[in-house]
């Protein structure tokens, strides 16, 4: 049976059109022709991001990565919904960067969790430079553990890239949060060009992006789908793309935000599966709030990476055994280190 139902009107959802994007080139649908995928009705939206995963990726397998906080809190940045900015008048005290041995034994626990992603993150606008010898030290020690290496540190400089590149840094995380129209809403302190110039840069240097952002910001639904098409409309589509949906801080502009509809946060997922069909798409904060039949919803519609253990980088995960018991109900078996899980 053809499991695609060829009607007229999925035809016409399916036209792929090229337009341009900021000035960046990109073959990816138009706005209308997205705005058309999100709001088709779910059933035909789920039918047909179930179908794309499929054509590319084993949907029973799930990418897990655990995330490690290496200096945590005093961020200069404003971003609206961090624990971690220091504008932000959030009780969370600051450390300074942790020793790389600490780390290296922090991963090698991450390992026999069974993670196959090691994701390092700094509570930085940028590295300074006499940051990046200890940043070098803990991705080749990562790399000997036999894990893949993320690291997640703010804006980059060339030289900066080329040095984490060299040490074995195989992703690179920086998330554009949200579309270009809201990003001021959010953060002041740098721009959506910013994000962009960072992450060009390190697609240039052979390094894998991993790139995604915030829903529940209280933005529109058309903000979701711009931030979608702007990730899709990347020199090349991202590794990874984070969906995270916004976990409310206490004291932070965020904290009292009106929850998004579980329904669109699917429709979301759904969206990026149909917009980046060989990305990883991870259903990454969040998940705490989320119940298993949602969780199942969103692994349905194309979800196919989490972030593991009890915590993220400073709030609740829903932890191994909790995730144990998810996917063995769901029949999901966890993707080797070094497997894409791609057909
Ligand atoms: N400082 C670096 C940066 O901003 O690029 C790296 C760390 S930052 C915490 C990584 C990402 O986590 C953010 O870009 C954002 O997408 C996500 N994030 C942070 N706080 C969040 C929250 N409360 N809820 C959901 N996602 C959040
Ligand atoms: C991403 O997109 N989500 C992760 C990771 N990349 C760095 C971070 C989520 C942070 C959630 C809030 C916290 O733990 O402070
Ligand atoms: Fe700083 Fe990153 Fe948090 Fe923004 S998201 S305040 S840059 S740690």
């Amino acid at each position: 049976m053809d499991l695609v139902n060829e009607t007229t009107e999925e035809q016409a959802i399916d036209q792929i059109t090229v337009y341009k994007v900021s000035g960046r080139r990109a073959d990816v649908v138009s706005r209308e022709e997205a705005d058309a995928i999100y709001n088709q009705p779910f059933m035909d939206l789920l039918f047909k991001a179930h179908t794309v995963h499929r054509e590319n990726f084993d949907p029973n397998q799930v990418q897990r990565s655990k995330l490690l906080s290496i200096k945590t809190g005093g961020c200069a940045e404003d971003c609206a919904y961090c624990s971690q900015s220091a504008r932000n008048g959030s009780t969370l005290s600051a450390s300074k960067l942790m020793e790389v041995q600490a780390v290296l034994a922090e991963a090698q626990k991450a390992k026999e969790g069974g993670a196959s992603r090691y994701c390092m993150g700094a509570a930085w606008r940028s590295p300074k430079d006499r940051d990046m010898a200890v940043l070098e030290a803990m991705v080749q020690g990562v790399k000997e553990l036999g894990m893949e290496t993320c690291m997640t540190l703010g804006m980059l400089e060339d030289d900066q890239i080329h040095r984490l590149k060299d040490a074995g840094l195989d992703y690179y995380n920086h998330n554009i949060d949200t579309s270009e129209r809201y990003y001021s809403e959010i953060i002041t302190t740098r721009t959506f060009a910013d994000r962009i110039e960072t992450l060009n840069r390190v697609r240039d240097a052979g390094i894998k992006v991993c790139a995604g952002g915030i829903v529940g910001m209280g933005e529109k639904q058309m903000d979701r789908i711009d931030m979608l098409l702007t990730l899709a409309s990347l020199k090349e589509h991202p590794d990874s793309v984070p969906i995270n949906m916004l976990i409310p801080i206490e004291n932070t502009p965020m904290a009292e935000v009106e929850k998004l509809d579980p329904i669109e946060f699917v429709r979301t997922i759904a969206l990026a599966r149909i917009l980046m069909p060989k990305s990883h798409v991870r259903l990454s904060a969040g998940r705490t709030d989320m119940t298993d039949e949602l969780q199942a919803m969103c692994f349905f519609a194309g979800a196919n990476s989490i972030f593991v253990g009890d915590t993220l980088l400073t709030a609740n995960n829903p932890g191994e055994d909790k995730d144990a018991i998810l996917f063995n109900k769901l029949g999901i078996t966890p993707m080797a280190a070094g497997c894409d899980g791609k057909k």
